[in-house]
């Protein structure tokens, strides 16, 4: 059914898209230019929100914006279609050469790496923002951003990076991911997943990051920050309701009893939530985590793959093994 017209704030949360990045794209490529109401504020139709939700698709898939931005809604219909089917066919194999109109992923990196060692943090956040843009959320995480802190890692064992200049890189990238995170609404009743890293453990990368992909897949998520007592983690699950609890665990050696302290927590959480535990450092304890009947994950991908089931299965409200 037509209506009358819908603010941001609902396209947004019907296409995945951040306000940010719908208002871009209409600035830069006029991919849709929404009626305005009396106080000017923005107003799109179902056909608007029809248009954005294929444009977002096909980002995820690969193409590029400023050459879809002008299409029409029945020819970014096809092209999706040819493009789903030719990934089935040819699963795994890039379709698309990777290549954005201003610059490539691989240009994006290298220009958020240099400016991480010049400590030029307000054009570092510029640049991930611009790559945002361009990509979209799944390939700024699993193109730009996972690969630019293996860069800096690299840098930082070698020397090469300062700790004044880590600190600022991790300071932008908390904003960043922070931003990106408020940027979404979810719905009111979307499932819910507190994100956090055990008692001790600073490194918060990966815990942000999978806050991040938790709320691009529209699950409302509380990111506690870093070194959470399992009790506290336990308060907030409560009090939240959450479905999933996520923990990144990069140094394990960060604290002695990071292996009870996470059977406490699975222990204490009530049984509708899941214990979700990521990061290069679980390796040594897979097992033993998996026997105390959490779920241990590789990567973000795995994580949105189980993210993705319980948010489009309504049916299913609960993380399976
Ligand atoms: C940034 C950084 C720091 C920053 C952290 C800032 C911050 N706000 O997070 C600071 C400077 C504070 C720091 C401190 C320390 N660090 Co440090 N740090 C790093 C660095 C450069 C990046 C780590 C990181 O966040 N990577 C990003 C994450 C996301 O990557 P990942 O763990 O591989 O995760 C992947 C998956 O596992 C998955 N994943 C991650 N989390 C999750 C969660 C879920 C739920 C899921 C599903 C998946 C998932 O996603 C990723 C992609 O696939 C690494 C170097 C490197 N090359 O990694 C060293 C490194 C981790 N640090 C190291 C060390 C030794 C330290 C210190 C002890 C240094 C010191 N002497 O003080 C302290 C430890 C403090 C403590 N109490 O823990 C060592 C650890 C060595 C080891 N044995 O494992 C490393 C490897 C560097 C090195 N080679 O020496 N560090």
């Amino acid at each position: 059914m037509e209506s009358e017209g819908h603010p941001i704030r609902v396209v947004s949360r019907r296409t995945g898209l951040s306000p940010h990045v719908i208002r871009v794209w209409e600035k830069r490529y006029q991919a849709v230019v929404p009626a305005r109401t009396s106080k000017n504020r923005r107003l799109y139709s179902d056909e608007d929100i029809r248009k954005l939700s294929l444009l977002s698709s096909l980002i995820k898939e690969g193409r590029r914006i400023g050459d879809i931005a002008h299409l029409p809604i029945d020819e970014l219909e096809s092209m999706l279609a040819e493009d789903r089917a030719a990934v089935a066919q040819y699963s795994g194999t890039p379709l698309i050469k990777r290549e954005d109109g201003d610059r490539s992923v691989e240009g994006h990196l290298e220009r958020c790496i240099q400016l991480a060692i010049n400590m030029e943090d307000d054009e570092l956040m510029a640049e991930l923002v611009e790559a945002h843009v361009q990509l979209g959320e799944i390939r700024l995480m699993d193109e730009l951003i996972m690969p630019m802190l293996e860069r800096i890692g690299e840098l930082w064992e070698q020397g090469r990076l300062r700790v004044a200049e880590e600190h600022l890189v991790s300071a932008t990238l908390r904003t960043f991911l922070g931003n990106l995170t408020m940027n979404h609404s979810p719905a009111a009743d979307s499932p819910h997943m507190t994100v956090t890293t055990p008692e001790g453990h600073v490194h918060e990368y990966g815990a942000l990051i999978a806050a991040a992909v938790a709320v691009s897949e529209g699950w409302r998520t509380s990111y506690m920050g870093p070194s959470l007592p399992a009790e506290e983690a336990v308060a907030a699950i409560r009090t939240k309701g959450s479905t999933a609890v996520a923990l990144s665990i990069v140094f394990p050696e960060a604290s002695s009893r990071v292996l009870d302290e996470l059977k406490r927590l699975a222990r204490l959480v009530p049984a509708s939530c899941k214990v979700i535990v990521g990061g290069s450092g679980i390796a040594r304890f897979r097992e033993q985590l998996e026997e105390a009947g959490m779920m241990v994950l590789d990567d973000m991908k795995g994580l949105r793959q189980r993210l993705r089931t319980v948010m489009h299965d309504k049916s299913v409200r609960s993380i399976r093994s």
